[in-house]
Order: C-alpha cells, then sequence, then structure tokens
C-alpha cells in the first residue's frame, strides 16, 4: 500500500501507485531514462496540491534530499553531455545511419532476362504453327528437348495420342526436371502447340496460328527460367512442363472467359494436361504448387485473378499477386476477379489436386485480347516488359520455395 507522501519511494512503490492510479505502466516499456522522470514526477505528484515548496521541503527528511539530489545529477549530468554536440564550432560526428533489417531477409531471385526470354519466343515462332502432328511441331520439339537438356535439366518426353474434336494427332508433353532427386518440388507450365485455326480473324479463319503469345511466350519464360536455375544451386526440385496440344479445343456459344463455371467443350481443349494428370511423368508426383503461364508476353498484358485459382489455389495466387506488388508491378498484376478459365490448371487441380494458379492475360472486362486466336498472335505484339514482370514474379516464388541447406 502506497501513501501519499511517504518518504523515500522505490521505483517498485512508485509503479504500483501509478497502476493504482489506473495508468497502466508496465515494467518492461519502462527504460531507465523515464524512470527517473516517473520518480521525479511522482514525487512531485506526491505533495499535496495545498502545501508549499518550503513547508514540504521541511518535512523531507535527508534520505529524500539524498535521492533528489542523485537524481538531479544524474539528469543535469546527462543534459551537459549532451551539450557541447550543440556548439557550432564543433563539428558533428559523422553518423553513417544502419537500414533497419526485417527479422527474416526476403529471398530475391536474380534478375530475369527479358532478352534472353524474347529470343527464346522467337525461336520458337521461327518454326511457324506448332499444330501437332505437323513437322514443324516435330522440330521443335526435337529443340525444345535439346535446349531444356543443355542447360544441365533431365528431359521426360511423354508421347501420347490427341483425340481432338476433328482427328486424332501425335502430341508429346515436355518435362524438364531440374534437381529431380529433390521431393520438394514445384511445378511451373505451359502449352507449347499453337491452334490449328485462327477461328476469330476475318481473313483467313481456317488456317494456324503462330501463337507468339498464345503457345510460345510462356515457354520462352520456361527456358529463360532453365538457363537461370542451371548453375544458382536452388535448393527446391522445378518441373518446367510443356503441355501439348492445349489449343485443339472447340469453341463454345458463350465467351471464352465464362463469369461462371459452365457445362460444355471443355474437355476438348488441354489434351496434354488432362493426360499428364492421368498418367503422371513419376508414379506418386506430388508438388508443394504449380504455377500456369498462358499468354505472359503481350503489349497491354493484365493478370487479374483467374478464378478457378482464386477457388482452388486462393493461398498460392494471393502470395504470388503480393511478391508482384513487392516488385513494383500490381499494375500488371491488378487484383480483380478476371473470371474462370478453362486451362491446364484446371485439368491438374481436377486430376492430381496439387493447387496450381493460372497467370494469364484477361486485360479487359471483354475478355482475352484482340489479338487472341487470330494470325496478330505473332511477334508484333510480344513485348520484353511484360516477359520481364511474370519472370521476375515466377522467378522470385522459385527461390522463395526453396529449403535453406
Ligand atoms: C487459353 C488460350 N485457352 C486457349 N487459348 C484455354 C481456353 C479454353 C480458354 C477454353 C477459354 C476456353
Ligand atoms: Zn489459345
Amino acid at each position: 500500500m502506497v501513501r501519499k507522501g511517504q518518504p523515500g519511494l522505490k521505483i517498485e512503490q512508485i509503479r504500483r501507485f501509478y497502476r493504482a492510479g489506473n495508468q497502466q505502466i508496465q515494467h518492461s516499456t519502462i527504460p531507465a531514462f523515464i524512470e527517473i522522470v516517473l520518480a521525479t514526477n511522482m514525487l512531485r505528484k506526491i505533495q499535496p496540491k495545498s502545501f508549499s515548496l518550503k513547508y514540504t521541503f521541511m518535512k523531507t527528511n535527508i534520505r529524500q534530499i539524498v535521492i533528489f539530489g542523485l537524481i538531479a545529477v544524474l539528469v543535469l549530468g546527462g543534459l551537459f553531455t549532451q551539450l557541447p554536440a550543440c556548439k557550432p564550432d564543433k563539428p558533428l560526428p559523422k553518423v553513417v545511419e544502419q537500414p533497419t533489417k526485417p527479422a527474416v531477409p526476403l529471398v530475391m531471385a536474380p534478375a530475369f532476362n527479358a532478352d534472353s526470354a524474347y529470343y527464346f519466343v522467337k525461336k520458337q515462332v521461327d518454326f511457324g504453327p506448332r499444330v501437332p502432328g505437323t513437322s514443324a511441331h516435330k522440330k521443335c520439339a526435337a529443340w525444345l528437348v535439346s535446349t531444356f537438356k543443355r542447360h544441365g535439366l533431365t528431359v521426360i518426353e511423354q508421347h501420347f495420342k490427341a483425340v481432338a474434336y476433328f482427328g486424332t494427332l501425335d502430341a508429346v508433353n515436355i518435362i524438364a526436371q531440374y534437381k529431380p532427386e529433390l521431393p520438394n518440388r514445384i511445378i511451373i507450365a505451359s502449352h507449347w502447340d499453337s491452334r490449328h485455326i485462327a477461328d476469330k480473324d476475318t481473313k483467313d479463319p481456317n488456317k494456324p496460328i503462330l501463337g507468339a503469345d498464345d503457345g510460345a511466350s510462356g515457354v520462352g519464360v520456361l527456358l529463360e527460367l532453365a538457363r537461370m536455375l542451371q548453375d544458382s544451386g536452388v535448393n527446391v526440385g522445378v518441373d518446367l512442363i510443356c503441355f501439348d496440344a492445349e489449343d485443339l479445343g472447340k469453341e463454345s456459344e458463350t465467351s471464352v472467359v465464362q463469369q461462371v463455371a459452365g457445362p460444355n467443350t471443355e474437355e476438348t481443349w488441354c489434351l496434354g494436361s488432362q493426360y499428364w494428370a492421368a498418367n503422371l511423368h513419376k508414379p506418386g508426383y506430388r508438388a508443394q504448387f504449380g504455377i500456369l503461364l498462358d499468354m505472359v508476353g503481350a503489349k497491354g498484358a493484365r493478370f487479374p485473378y483467374e478464378g478457378y485459382s482464386t477457388a482452388n489455389a486462393s493461398g498460392q495466387q494471393a502470395a504470388i499477386w503480393s511478391v508482384a506488388k513487392e516488385l513494383g508491378l500490381e499494375d500488371l498484376f491488378p487484383k480483380r476477379p478476371g473470371g474462370y478459365i478453362t486451362d491446364d490448371h484446371f485439368f491438374v487441380m481436377k486430376g492430381t489436386g496439387i493447387p496450381m494458379v493460372d497467370i494469364i492475360n484477361i486485360p479487359n472486362e471483354k475478355g482475352f485480347g484482340a489479338y487472341h486466336h487470330t494470325h496478330a498472335d505473332n511477334m508484333d505484339i510480344i513485348d520484353k516488359a511484360t516477359l520481364k514482370g511474370v519472370g521476375q514474379v515466377v522467378a522470385t516464388m522459385i527461390y522463395r520455395a526453396a529449403k535453406p541447406i
């Protein structure tokens, strides 16, 4: 019990008094200097308002005088040691400010090289339309396999028959594995085929398209990631999967960007990912999560939240968009819903339960860009800045999925 006017108060007693006065001061929040101020305040505070200074002084015993004196010496001493620094003729010591470090530093990936990614996109387009069953398709597959191998990856070619709505075609999924021995794995995927028709074009709608964005852009990013990974030593298994026969589907009567998931022709699309999900390249294969890249290189691209990803891989989607924000890419990756797209990630999630996020260009509420499934999908619409933004975000996700060694 602390009584007012009690001589020789200890700090703990003062604290108790403050608590009793409902001031809720915690021990850990009181540094030594404040203790002294508190003590001085307390000594002042404990004097009844009606007492004169003289009267109070007379009542104070020697112990109080000693304590008061000590406090005065400490406070004034502290002040005087600071004062010389304020003299104009004495130069201030150079203060080197230390940046405040976060408790756990965030892992950053090396710079993603968009010039190199662009070169890889162009190389694919130079083969011509890569429609399953054609010679351009075969030649491009051989080049993809040799390029991944050249970058030190272990490649599996998964050949299958793609049963399209208009016939059966030879197709191949290409799985390029970085550190195939590691159990902790992630998938970065894209489709590598291009559409057999330009069904949204007024000119030559029955001819196949080059698919610079719709096909080659995603694979261009995968190839550059392979080049980055080869000497990185980054401690996570990465499967760079090029799905075939994604774009042989039958266009439905409704919008391609369905605002609600609906019935129809969805299983005529994404034949490669459907095959892979039913015939995993390794029995019992698992991955932490996957990222699908589809149309990731066009000028003016926007990557909003794709609906199936939000519904089934919301945590991973939020993580990707938060990396984008951290990298100053919130314009490219707006946090708005973009509708539901029946893309390869849909079949991967349906068949394996591995959460997978689709990064896909949906530039406005009308849906895909005007070039989509037309002959305008050529190198003219490819923008290195878009490749760079997507590549840097995905590279960061890979580096952050790695376990510290
Ligand atoms: C994406 C790009 N897709 C094809 N080219 C997949 C898709 C399938 C999109 C059906 C909409 C509907
Ligand atoms: Zn397409």
